[in-house]
C-alpha cells in the first residue's frame, strides 16, 4: 500500500506542519484591565513554546493508553459524544521556565468545555501501578536552543481523576481556535497553563514521571534546601491581583473601591489590603469560588492624605499559605497611586 498522503493523513500525523514556528506569547491584558469576572477569550492571553501547528480541519483522533486495561482511540465526534461538562477555572501561565521567579501576571479567568479526563479514565481502566498520566501535544520546534519533537507534560493520577481536569473541546462556550490549542487540549484547573496541554493527541497512563524537557528541565523549581529535590510547577501558588482603582481618580476624604482577583489551587480564605506599601494590612472582603474561578475580594477606603500610595494585595488560603514579598512568581502585587485633592 502506498503512503498515505498529506491531504489524507490525520491532523495530528506525526510532524504535522506549523503555522508559526518558535517561541511566542501574546499578553493582551495588564491587571488594571481585568475588570470583567469571565475573560473574553479574544482578551487571554496565550503562550506557545515551539509554535502554533497547522491543525485547520476536523480529523483528529485523540489516543488513551499505556497502563490501561483497553487503549482508546477517539475522534472529535466520539469526545463530542460523551458527557460533556464545564468548568469555570482561573488560568495563569507560571511565567518563563528561564526565569522562573519573575511575576509575570499572566491569568485571566474562562469557561473550559469538553469531557472530563475521569470519564476517559473509566473506559480505558488504569491498571494498579498507573500513577501519572502523560499528555503530548503535536507541536515541535526550537526552544531554548534545542529542537523538542513534542510538547510533553504530566499531572497524578489523582489529580486526572478529580473530576475537574478536561479533554476541552471549548472555551467560553465555543469551540476552542487552534492558537488556543484547538481542536482538543488538556485543562487542569488549580494547576499551572503549562500544564494544560494544548493540540492534544495523547495520554498515557504510567507509572512514573514523564522524562521529557518540560516536565525535567523546565517547570521544576529548586527548593530553599538545596538537598531536597527540585518540585514540578503544578499547583498554584497563592497569588491575588488589584484591579481598581485604575489611577490617579482617587480624592482625599472620598470614599474609593479597592477591589481585585484573588486564586490558589485551593479556596483562597482571606485577603489583606495595604494602602502603606505593606506596612500594614487590613481584611478584605472575599467572594466565596466556585469552580476554580478566580474570586473577587473588595476594600473601602477614605485615602486622608494628598501624594503616592502604594496599594497591595495578599491572599491567603485555607491552609495558611501565603504570598512572600520576595521575587517569586506570586509576589504580592503593588501599586502606585496619586491621591490628589478634589
Ligand atoms: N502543546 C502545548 N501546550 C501548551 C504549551 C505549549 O507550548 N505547547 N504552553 C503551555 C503554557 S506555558 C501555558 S501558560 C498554556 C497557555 O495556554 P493558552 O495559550 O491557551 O493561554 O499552555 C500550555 N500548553
Ligand atoms: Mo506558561
Amino acid at each position: 500500500m502506498p503512503p498515505p498522503s498529506r491531504t489524507d493523513a490525520p491532523d495530528n500525523s506525526p510532524s504535522t506542519p506549523m503555522l508559526v514556528e518558535g517561541f511566542g506569547l501574546d499578553q493582551r491584558l495588564r491587571p488594571p484591565e481585568m475588570t470583567s469576572f469571565l475573560t473574553p477569550e479574544a482578551d487571554l492571553f496565550a503562550v506557545w513554546h515551539l509554535g502554533i501547528p497547522d491543525v485547520a480541519t476536523d480529523s483528529w483522533s485523540l489516543t488513551v493508553g499505556g497502563a490501561v486495561a483497553r487503549q482508546l482511540t477517539l475522534s472529535l465526534d466520539d469526545l463530542r459524544a460523551l458527557p460533556q461538562t464545564e468548568i469555570t477555572s482561573v488560568h495563569e501561565c507560571a511565567g518563563s521556565p528561564l526565569a522562573p521567579s519573575v511575576p509575570q501576571r499572566r491569568v485571566g479567568n474562562v469557561r473550559w468545555g469538553g469531557v472530563r479526563l475521569s470519564e476517559l479514565l473509566g473506559l480505558a481502566g488504569p491498571e494498579d501501578e498507573a500513577a501519572y498520566v502523560i499528555s503530548v501535544g503535536v507541536d515541535h520546534g526550537r526552544y531554548d536552543s534545542a529542537y523538542h519533537d513534542h510538547y510533553e507534560k504530566d499531572l497524578p493520577l489523582g489529580k486526572a481523576l478529580d473530576g475537574t481536569t478536561l479533554v476541552a473541546l471549548t472555551v467560553n462556550g465555543a469551540p476552542l481556535p487552534v492558537r488556543r490549542g484547538g481542536p482538543v487540549r488538556l485543562v487542569v484547573p488549580g494547576y499551572y497553563g503549562t500544564n494544560s496541554t494544548k493540540w492534544l493527541t495523547s495520554l498515557t497512563v504510567s507509572d512514573r514521571r514523564s522524562t521529557g524537557a518540560f516536565t525535567t528541565k523546565y517547570y521544576m523549581d529548586p527548593t530553599a534546601d538545596a538537598r531536597a529535590q527540585a518540585t514540578p510547577v503544578w499547583e498554584l501558588a497563592p497569588n491575588s491581583i488589584l484591579v481598581a482603582p485604575a489611577d490617579a481618580h482617587v480624592h482625599v476624604g472620598k470614599p474609593v473601591e479597592i477591589w481585585g482577583w484573588a486564586w490558589a489551587h485551593e479556596p483562597v480564605t482571606e485577603v489583606d489590603v495595604s494602602v502603606d506599601g505593606g506596612h500594614t494590612w487590613t481584611s478584605a472582603q472575599v467572594a466565596g469560588r466556585t469552580g476554580h474561578a478566580w474570586q473577587r475580594f473588595s476594600f473601602a477606603w477614605t485615602p486622608s492624605s494628598v501624594g503616592e500610595h502604594i496599594l497591595a494585595c495578599r491572599a491567603t488560603t485555607d491552609s495558611g499559605t501565603t504570598q512572600p514579598s520576595t521575587p517569586r512568581r506570586n509576589r504580592i502585587h503593588q501599586r502606585i497611586i496619586f491621591v490628589t485633592q478634589e
